[in-house]
């Protein structure tokens, strides 16, 4: 397990990323990386959710999960997420999280790509529900995928988009106030047809 991420920044964006954060293992030896893949694939209450645009409804192009204490809605894209309870193995990764980087979490959406075509389209984190001092902290499990940011006002920040290649067990922070200043996308990789799990970590305000 690396220690703290390194950090990269850019005018209102304050990165740390850790690659290989969660050790990815070898052939022999599955790691907790690995582990954690199959059993988030397994037991995880994967959703199928869909949203209204213009009076047309459309799947979201992945599947997706909101974990959280009891009382921590959360909506994103017209979407009211009722929380889903924190099962032992996400426990342990909000405590080693919360332990490594301050804050107590008290949520966490998985977003489960299963093969390049799916994505996330521009957005930031920036809900009045979230508490927006607090860290996003993010893992990612499975396939690579390229992670983009891009300044919200170009015209104000005038800085090319950013990619990152975020793989197995690699974590990315999002530290304030990057939500605020930038927005970020997981475009879709048509090449790549394995399966990828990325966990957000959050605080929602009481
Ligand atoms: O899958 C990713 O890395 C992006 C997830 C994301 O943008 C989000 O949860 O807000």
């Amino acid at each position: 397990m690396a220690g703290l991420p390194q950090r990269t920044c850019a005018e209102g964006l304050a990165l740390r990323w850790g690659p290989g954060w969660l050790d990815s293992g070898s052939p022999e030896v599955p790691s907790r990386a690995d582990q954690l893949l199959v059993q988030l694939q397994a037991e995880v209450p994967w959703r199928q959710e869909s949203i209204t645009l213009f009076g047309r409804t459309h799947p979201l192009p992945r599947l997706t999960c909101w974990v959280a204490d009891a009382g921590c809605l959360y909506t994103y894209s017209g979407l009211l997420n009722q929380p889903e309870p924190w099962t032992p193995a996400l426990e342990a990764l909000r405590e080693q999280l919360g332990a490594l980087l301050g804050w107590r979490f008290n949520s966490l959406l998985l977003n489960r790509y299963r093969h390049g075509g799916e994505r996330m389209g521009w957005h930031a984190d920036d809900e009045p529900e979230l508490e927006a001092s607090a860290p996003i902290a993010s893992l990612s499990l499975g396939a690579t995928r390229s992670f983009r940011l891009k300044p919200k006002r170009p015209e104000r920040i005038a800085q090319a988009p950013i990619s990152l290649e975020l793989g197995h067990g690699d974590l990315l922070v999002m530290d304030p106030p990057t939500q605020r200043h930038w927005l970020h996308a997981l475009p879709a990789r048509l090449k790549v047809k394995e399966e990828r799990i990325n966990l957000t970590f959050r605080v929602v305000s009481g």
